[in-house]
């Protein structure tokens, strides 16, 4: 019998491992720290795991992260070298994450805060609105969510474009790359979403200089920023100089440098911003041990793994 070992000591383990043995009875699932013999681990799933918990399982077979994002493992400086890591691609988690974008987006575009102000105030103000085709949206990292979320963004009229590490060709999406192509990419931008991973080269990326690239002749006179990515990439102080000097419009953040949002934070009080607490893209328990469960069952058959991180990239 296989071992799987959860090591998730900032969640409930418990419920994911009630999960697991119903995705995968002949599986022996276990609890950090309740591990038993480390060297039977075979398959450990992990999200931020203490230093020397998975360098201890020495006949570890592959590492699966529990998120679509790696950086959580990749942070433990003693991950043991040479056992792949696999990490989360599931229809479920891109779609809750394409909906948290085109909600974003639309929420942006309709002005709904205004209304939702109005409407406290008792005040009837039909105001102009524009269509969706008058504004630009701009996607940071067009891997599986932001290819998706470019595509639903498209099909709802917006004029949309993409940011990669690579090129890419997508239909209906005006694809940009590289750090030469940044430029042009934020100069036709009214609305960015970041969905990159974080990484060295995107830490920090969503500073003033970067806002300041950004295009001033779209309907609101100043962007809009959306990070749903990671908070590394955020710069906290410059997000806030530039709401406050009207270089953007409004943000919507999903996540944080630290999380939770500290409680002094300026993030929560900002009249331009709408925050919401590291949820775009929930990993519900039941679907993603289910893939777990399916890359387990063709691995033992194959040997073969899909979703597979690249260290060096850091995603
Ligand atoms: P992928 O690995 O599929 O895509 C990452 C994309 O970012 C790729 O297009 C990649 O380029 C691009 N990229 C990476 N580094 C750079 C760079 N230096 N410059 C330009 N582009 C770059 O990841 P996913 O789409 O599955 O997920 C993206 C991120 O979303 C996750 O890493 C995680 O941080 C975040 N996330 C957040 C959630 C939330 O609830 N807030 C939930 C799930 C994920 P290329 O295609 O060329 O490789
Ligand atoms: C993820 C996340 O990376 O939930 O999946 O942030």
């Amino acid at each position: 019998m296989s071992s799987f070992l959860f090591v998730t000591p900032t969640w409930d383990g418990g419920q994911w491992a009630a999960e697991m043995r119903k995705a995968a009875p002949a599986l022996d699932v276990r609890v950090w720290p309740d591990m038993g013999d480390p060297a039977t681990v075979d398959y450990v799933a992990a999200w931020l795991p203490p230093p020397n918990v998975v360098r201890s399982l020495t006949g570890l077979k592959v590492i699966f992260s529990l998120g679509a994002g790696v950086d959580a493992i990749l942070k433990d400086p003693t991950l043991p070298d040479g056992v792949p890591i696999v990490r989360v691609n599931d229809p479920d988690l891109t779609m809750r994450m394409t909906e948290y974008v085109v909600l974003h987006v639309l929420m942006h575009h309709r002005q709904q805060r205004r209304l939702d102000e109005n409407q406290k105030k008792g005040i009837w103000d039909g105001f102009p609105t524009h269509a969706a085709s008058g504004l630009r949206v701009g996607i940071m990292g067009l891997g599986v969510l932001g290819q998706d979320a470019a595509q639903k963004l498209a099909m709802l009229g917006f004029k949309v474009a993409g940011w990669s590490r690579t090129p890419k060709h997508l239909d209906g999406v005006q694809c940009y790359s590289g750090a030469g192509g940044l430029d042009t990419f934020l100069a036709r931008t009214d609305i960015l979403v970041s969905l990159l991973p974080a990484t060295p080269e995107t830490d920090g990326i969503l500073n003033r200089a970067l806002i300041r690239k950004l295009a001033r002749s779209g309907p609101f006179g100043a962007p809009v920023l959306i990070n749903a990515g990671r908070g590394r990439q955020q710069d906290e102080d410059d997000i806030l100089a530039a709401l406050d000097a009207g270089e953007l419009h409004g943000a919507t953040l999903d996540v944080f440098r630290t999380e939770p949002l500290p409680k002094e934070s300026r993030f929560w009080t900002h009249p331009r911003v709408t925050l919401t607490p590291h949820i775009a893209a929930d990993s519900d328990p039941a679907v993603i041990c289910n893939y777990v469960a399916q890359q387990i069952a063709v691995y033992e058959r194959t040997g073969q793994l899909s979703n597979l991180v690249d260290r060096s990239r850091g995603y």
